[in-house]
């Protein structure tokens, strides 16, 4: 039996059934396969993945620094997303920088009883006064959407009290399967009124970054290469960005998408919107990063940025080959695994292969099958009633703002050169033999790594420890732990080096886990088996 098999193989008959669709090893040939994703989880499964108010507070409205954004519930959902994700910010000219705070309106049970628009009102008061945002962002929890607070016509009133936008999200934490529609009801929104109000005038290569979050200062790292090449960044969404910038987003000539799981949405919208057009980027990996930089000079087709692009490329990799040259010789023949969020678990694959260490496990907490399998089978996806869970809108061609940089014969031309309007699935530029998994979940995680003994599992805090306990060492991939960043070409040295210094620690197989010493319970999933 293979790994899958035996893993799978513990499960009751109805659990099993399930989980077969989201696992799969990669075939031989390079036909498309098809994985499971995007569904709910099986009650009483131990998943990884997080909800829908973090993916829309904590990962996609946080990061906005200009914005004071309300928590709307009980303190524990606020607290969890209080500066874990290390999205760092610096404060604009204006000087406002609120991220590092966590604002609440704390309910307590009185006020599930009673309603909690009372609290509401009077945070939002004593925000406008102590913090003077400029904009306020109000987030819902469970409680809020369960007892029926108003927050919408909260907000209403209270941009007119306070004369500056005042934004209501319902991101209710159990609506829908995971974070990702949390993604979606945040980015809806910056789209259905924040983008395109601003008044800044068209600069020459201009650019949107979307789908960047600036974890342990990645997006820096991004601008600082985009900068030095001659672009100019009219906004990112969202790592240290702000409701400021991202205003005027419609004024770019190209949206870059580095995590399209999160915003590919997006993107599509601001081509019919406003006409601008987007290709996949991936800054992750020296090769990647080089790739994305030529893409992108080719779509501006200018060349002076044709020939300042490779200058600056072979500048970037005078500064750090040799570095990245002597970790190569310490990792290469390595081998790990790798379980992310919706987009990570793919770009780091390219770095991980320049170093020389092979992926034999790779999987996403809430990723769609596009992910998976690649953008062109999106509209082969079914709906069901979880994908139905997630909320859309549509756009329509804006009359005055509506520009097209490229011509439609340009732009069919330049298609077959560069990622415009696509990425590929990761499944197809793994190895065969290779495991991917959907929603990998406790029990499967800690059971593949006992079979697998990858050198190292990247991956978050909730299965960091587990691993480490047993033995294998383990990075977390969402925050970098206290490191990074990794983006870039400097970044690539950063990853290298961290991974490195871990692999050459094997402090974690002196551990003796307490599971080895002392009885545990033992279990069986599925009741039914
Ligand atoms: Fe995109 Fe992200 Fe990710 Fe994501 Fe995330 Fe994150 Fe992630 Mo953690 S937006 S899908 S919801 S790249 S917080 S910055 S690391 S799970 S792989």
């Amino acid at each position: 039996m293979d790994s899958k098999g035996r893993v799978l193989d513990k499960y009751s008959a109805r659990v099993f059934k399930n989980r077969k669709e989201h696992v799969l090893v990669k075939a031989a040939e390079n036909d498309t396969q098809v994985i499971s994703a995007n569904t709910r989880v099986i009650p009483g499964i131990m998943t990884h993945r997080g909800c829908c108010y973090a993916g829309c507070k904590g990962v996609v409205l946080s990061p906005l620094k200009d914005v004071a954004v309300i928590t709307h519930g009980p303190i524990g959902c606020a607290f969890y997303t209080w500066g874990t994700r290390r999205h760092k910010g610096r404060a604009g000219e204006d000087g406002k920088n609120f991220i590092e705070y966590c604002l609440s309106t704390d309910m307590q049970e009185a006020d599930i009883v009673f309603g909690g628009e009372k609290k509401l009102r009077q945070s939002i008061k004593e925000v406008v006064e102590i913090f003077d945002p400029v904009s306020i962002f109000i987030c819902s929890t469970c409680p809020v959407g369960l007892i029926g607070d108003d927050i919408h016509a909260i907000a209403a009133e209270a941009q007119e009290l306070y004369g500056r936008p005042v934004m209501a999200f319902s991101c209710e934490g159990y609506k829908g399967v995971s974070q990702s529609g949390g993604h979606h009801i945040a980015n809806n929104s910056l789209m259905k009124n924040v983008i395109g109000t601003g008044d800044a005038v068209k600069e020459k290569f201009a650019i949107n970054v979307l789908g960047e979050y600036n974890i342990g200062g990645d997006g820096w790292e991004i601008s600082r290469i985009l900068k030095r090449c001659g672009y100019h960044i009219v906004s990112v969404m969202t790592g240290d960005g702000s409701y400021k910038e991202i205003q005027n987003a419609h004024t770019a000539d190209l949206n870059i998408v580095q995590c399209h799981r999160s915003i590919n949405y997006i993107a599509e919208m601001l081509k019919t919107k406003y006409g601008t057009s987007w290709i996949k980027v991936n800054f992750v990996g020296t090769e990647s990063t080089i790739k994305a930089l030529r893409d992108m000079a080719l779509y501006f087709g200018d060349p002076e940025l044709i020939a300042r692009t490779e200058e600056v490329i072979a500048d970037e990799l005078s500064e750090i080959s040799e570095e990245l040259e002597y970790f190569r010789t310490r990792l290469k023949g390595k081998t790990a695994a790798l379980f992310v969020g919706g987009s990570r678990a793919h770009h780091y694959q390219f770095l991980l292969k320049e170093l020389g260490v092979e992926t034999i496990l790779a999987g996403y907490e809430f990723a769609h099958r596009d992910d998976y399998e690649g953008r062109e089978i999106i509209d082969t996806i079914k709906e069901d009633a979880d994908s139905k869970n997630i909320e859309t809108i549509t756009v329509s061609h804006d009359p005055e703002k509506f520009n097209l940089f490229l011509s439609e014969e340009q732009y069919e031309k330049l298609k077959e050169k560069i990622p415009l309007d696509n990425y590929p699935g990761m499944i197809k530029d793994m190895n065969a033999g290779s495991i991917v998994v959907d929603d990998l979940n406790h029990f499967e995680t800690e059971e593949f790594l006992k079979l697998l003994k990858p050198d190292i599992f990247f991956s978050g805090i909730k299965d960091k420890y587990i691993a480490q306990k047993g033995g294998i060492l383990s990075r977390q991939l969402h925050s970098y732990d206290y490191s990074g960043p990794y983006a870039g070409f400097r970044g690539a040295v950063n990853f290298a080096r961290d991974v490195t210094m871990g692999i050459y620690t094997p402090a974690w197989g002196f551990v003796t886990p307490p599971w080895k010493k002392t009885p545990t319970l033992v279990g069986t999933y599925g009741g039914d088996a």
